[in-house]
């Protein structure tokens, strides 16, 4: 594997997933495959999970790993071509991103979406220039549009917990105060819709997702009808894509409750993190027996683990 930044990059989902819960069992099995080879993580945009994960990872395949925070202890970027370089910004993304692959086997990025711009958010523009200009194999720590490794992660987590064949699963919008991306729920979705699940989007009128990542989802606007019998649910919130980045009102009655769970089928409740208690998701729930957020989050070592070993042995 040399890039991996969407479901699509993916060659078996399923094997790729099995992969993951082999090396939770033995994750220390590949320690030479990762000898002498560097991953560089660059972040532009906070990060805990996908950071402490993905070095855990590094660091069992014997990985060396190095960490910048570029929005902070880097030059600043200049992404345009063809600017006269005059005002803020130090370095540009060719050089720096060049200078990167020359120190790394394997890179990953972090860059959030700044959504005011949907068209130059949706064409990726800074994963795909780090992707065009390093040189070396590339893991998305979450771009502008997806969280592959979060949707993995994911994944692994509804095999290693389901209860039956073929789980309800439904990602379930959840309110906020600030516009967040639609990188988590585009890419869960587009990941429930390649696996073996009955799988349902539930939101409020306007927050329908870019139909590219949704195909073969139900989609529903009844919040209480989309949950009943549900195995799975996942809570997130997202801003719209229409009109895009914006927020269309407070939901507040859309938090999940322990009142709303008694219409599943005593459904495990996930969430990417981070989360606001009380806001997005409920202490009830959170302190509760259905919660697997937690569980859901290391999950993520093997996610990360199963794509870096992927990577190396296509080095
Ligand atoms: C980010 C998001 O929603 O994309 C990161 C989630 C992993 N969340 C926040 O900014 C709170
Ligand atoms: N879920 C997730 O990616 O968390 P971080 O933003 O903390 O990495």
């Amino acid at each position: 594997m040399k890039l991996f930044s969407s479901v699509n990059d993916v060659a078996d989902v399923n094997a790729l997933v099995k992969e993951a819960l082999a090396l939770k069992q033995d994750p220390f099995a590949h320690q030479k495959l990762g000898k002498n080879k560097t991953l560089a993580l660059v972040f532009l945009n906070p990060s805990l999970r996908t950071r402490m994960s993905t070095q855990k990872a590094a660091i069992n395949l014997g990985m060396n790993v190095m960490v910048l925070n570029i929005d902070k202890e880097g030059w600043a970027l200049e992404l345009r071509d063809g600017v006269i370089m005059d005002g803020t910004t130090v370095e540009h993304i060719r050089e720096a991103a060049g200078v990167m692959g020359q120190y790394a086997d394997i890179i990953g990025v972090r860059s959030f979406p700044g959504l005011r711009n949907r068209e130059e958010d949706y064409s990726e523009m800074i994963f795909n220039k780090f992707v065009e200009f390093c040189k070396v194999p590339v893991v998305s720590l979450e771009s502008a549009t997806r969280h592959p490794l979060q949707s993995l992660a994911d994944l692994i987590t509804i095999e290693e917990l389901k209860t039956t064949a073929r789980p309800k699963v439904v990602l379930t919008w959840a309110p906020h105060i600030k516009p967040l991306p639609q990188a988590v729920p585009n890419s869960f979705s587009e990941w429930m819709c390649k696996a073996d699940v009955d799988f349902t989007i539930v939101q409020p009128k306007g927050y329908e997702l870019c139909t590219d990542f949704t195909q073969g989802a139900n989609i529903s606007y009844d919040q209480d009808e989309a949950l009943a019998g549900a195995d799975f649910i996942y809570v997130k919130n997202w801003s719209a894509y229409e009109p895009y980045g914006n927020i269309l009102g407070k939901h507040e009655e859309w938090m999940l409750t322990n009142k709303k769970l008694e219409q599943t089928n005593n459904a495990k409740v996930m969430h990417c993190l981070p989360v606001r208690r009380n806001l997005e998701l409920s202490d009830e729930i959170l302190d509760g027996p259905n919660s697997i957020v937690v569980h859901e989050a290391g999950n993520r070592v093997w996610a990360a683990q199963a794509v870096l070993k992927q990577m190396l042995e296509s080095l």
